[in-house]
């Protein structure tokens, strides 16, 4: 098991208790006069009657730690999501607590308000909070403590940590569309407010009340731009100086600390928070993995197709519907598929349930105190061009014909370049290896979309899905550059990809 081997310093219930230098994290200020100079000692949280000890038990030999199928798990760990009406957070909450944790979150509806704002709304229906609730309950046996609560209330998030007392915190509270924040001066105010302050004012919360828990801090692989000299996405932090070696090739990171090249408003406020979520490890001792993650695209996972109540959103309009999710949605209506340029520029990608299954792995697999990690998060790389031909193919297969259409470019983005990302950690460290292909989930999605019910909702929504926000601040319907027969083109590089 990939955690079997780590011990109580990774483990949030270790309480340490002397001659260890937190400094600001409050951690050691307790001096035990009976320890001998120079160890470390913790007292275990869950096992009190242990007393003081050194800490390194590890979680195979600790009886508090039990199998999950992801590894160890801390028996009933608390999680606390933060959004956790999201995409991602309603869908992580489920899974947790299948799995048997201990799930609380918080959201103030943000997600809903902004989308309704722009006039769209979810393809999928979902049901109010209470409503997810109850179904969870009585559909899955799950209990969910939830709180409705915006993060940046510092005052109410520090009341619901103290109760709670998380060991483990996801932060998806965030508003997560690139083209959102590029409408104008108040909505890039309004992301990166929302992001940048409500990641800080955490931090400080995390700091005063559970320092010893483990912060999941959703990044984006688009922090990371697409460097036009091939430098591979790296996994990690590094000091402006290093050399890196990847595939018998070096790498100088040009003098930054780590070298971020963010696409769009939003992207920054991302950029941002990595920078401030390392300094409070740095500063206090706190522990965090920050995950660039790539595109996501999906609507499945067993619990969230359990029952429709307990279905996640999907959304598919120009600023809060990524790529794959919208080129199926435009397959069901049969509108050809919004290519934005030439299609060549290229993404990591991963399905819904591959990157649930990363997050299970990550929380329960600590990092040490002071340490922050970057993981990249992702299954696949595929130029847009050969994510349309993917889509239009399963399409095809189960009788919708499509096109494809080029659009002048909204987006200020490089149209070709290579892309090389890193991503060792999760299947080398944590023992992930991504089961759903493209093809597989795009036919999981066309065969959802295609219910009367549901189409019909993409159908009331089918004017906001022609992108008309502009990188460049003019307001206008990208033009067509050329329409085509998917399947027509050689230069695309579609293969179909088998399920591993
Ligand atoms: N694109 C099209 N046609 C469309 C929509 C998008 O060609 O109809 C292209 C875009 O130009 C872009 C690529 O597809 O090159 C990806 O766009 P996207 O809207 O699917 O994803 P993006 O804006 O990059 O942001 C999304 C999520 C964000 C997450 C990010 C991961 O909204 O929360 O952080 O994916 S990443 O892209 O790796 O930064």
């Amino acid at each position: 098991m990939h955690n079997a081997q780590k011990t109580c310093w990774n483990c949030p219930a270790a309480i340490f208790k002397g001659n260890v230098d937190f400094r600001a994290c409050g951690q050691s200020m307790e001096d035990i006069k009976s320890v001998e100079e120079g160890h470390i000692v913790i007292e275990c949280g869950r096992r009190p009657e242990l007393g003081h000890f050194e800490p390194t038990i590890t979680f195979e030999q600790c009886p508090e730690w039990v199998p999950c199928g992801y590894g160890l798990m801390l028996r009933k760990m608390r999680v606390m999501i933060l959004g956790m009406d999201g995409y991602l957070g309603w869908t992580l909450a489920l899974k947790l607590g299948k799995l048997g944790f201990e799930v609380s979150g918080v959201d103030n509806f943000l997600r809903r308000d902004c989308v309704a704002e722009k006039g769209s709304h979810t393809i999928v229906t979902i049901e109010r909070m209470t409503e997810r609730l109850h179904a969870a309950r009585d559909v899955l046996d799950v209990n969910i403590n939830f709180r409705k609560m915006d993060v940046r209330d510092k005052g109410r998030l520090k009341e619901f940590m103290e109760e709670v007392k998380p060991e483990s915190i996801v932060h998806y509270a965030e508003l997560p569309s690139a083209p959102y924040s590029m409408v104008d001066a108040d909505h890039a105010i309004k992301v990166q407010e929302n992001n940048v302050l409500g990641t800080l004012g955490l931090l400080f919360v995390i700091k005063e009340v559970v320092p010893e828990t483990c912060l999941i801090k959703l990044g984006t692989m688009g922090e990371y731009g697409s460097p036009l000299t091939g430098r591979p996405l790296f996994e990690g932090m590094f000091p402006g100086d290093a050399v890196l070696r990847w595939d018998n090739r070096e790498w100088s990171l040009g003098g930054e600390l780590t070298p971020r090249d963010p696409v769009s408003f939003y992207h920054v406020s991302k950029v941002q928070d990595t920078f401030n979520v390392y300094e409070a490890c740095k500063y206090w001792w706190l522990r965090s993995y920050d995950v660039m993650q790539g595109v996501i695209y999906g609507v499945h996972t067993d619990e969230v197709a359990a029952d429709a109540r307990l279905r996640t959103r999907l959304d598919v309009d120009e600023w809060f519907g990524t790529v794959v999710n919208r080129f199926v949605a435009q397959v069901i209506l049969g509108i050809p598929l919004t290519v934005y340029g030439g299609g060549e520029q290229m993404r990591g990608f991963i399905a819904l349930e591959d990157a649930m299954e990363c997050m299970v792995r990550l929380i329960v697999s600590p990092p040490e105190p002071g340490q922050y990690d970057v993981v990249n998060q992702v299954s696949g790389l595929y130029k847009v061009s050969v994510v349309a031909e993917t889509v239009a193919e399963v399409g095809r297969k189960l009788g919708l014909d499509t096109k494809i259409q080029k659009l002048e470019n909204p987006r200020v983005e490089a149209d070709k370049h290579p892309l090389e990302a890193v991503s060792r950690k999760l299947p080398h460290t944590f023992g992930f290896s991504p089961k759903v292909s493209l093809e597989k989930e795009i036919t999981r999605m066309v065969e959802l979309l295609m219910q009367p019910e549901v189409r019909k909702r993409i159908e009331e929504k089918a004017h906001v899905i022609l992108p008309r926000t502009r990188w460049d601040g003019f307001k206008k319907v990208s033009d067509v550059l050329e329409v085509y027969e998917a399947g027509t083109r050689e230069d695309t590089g579609y293969k179909p990809v088998l399920d591993t």
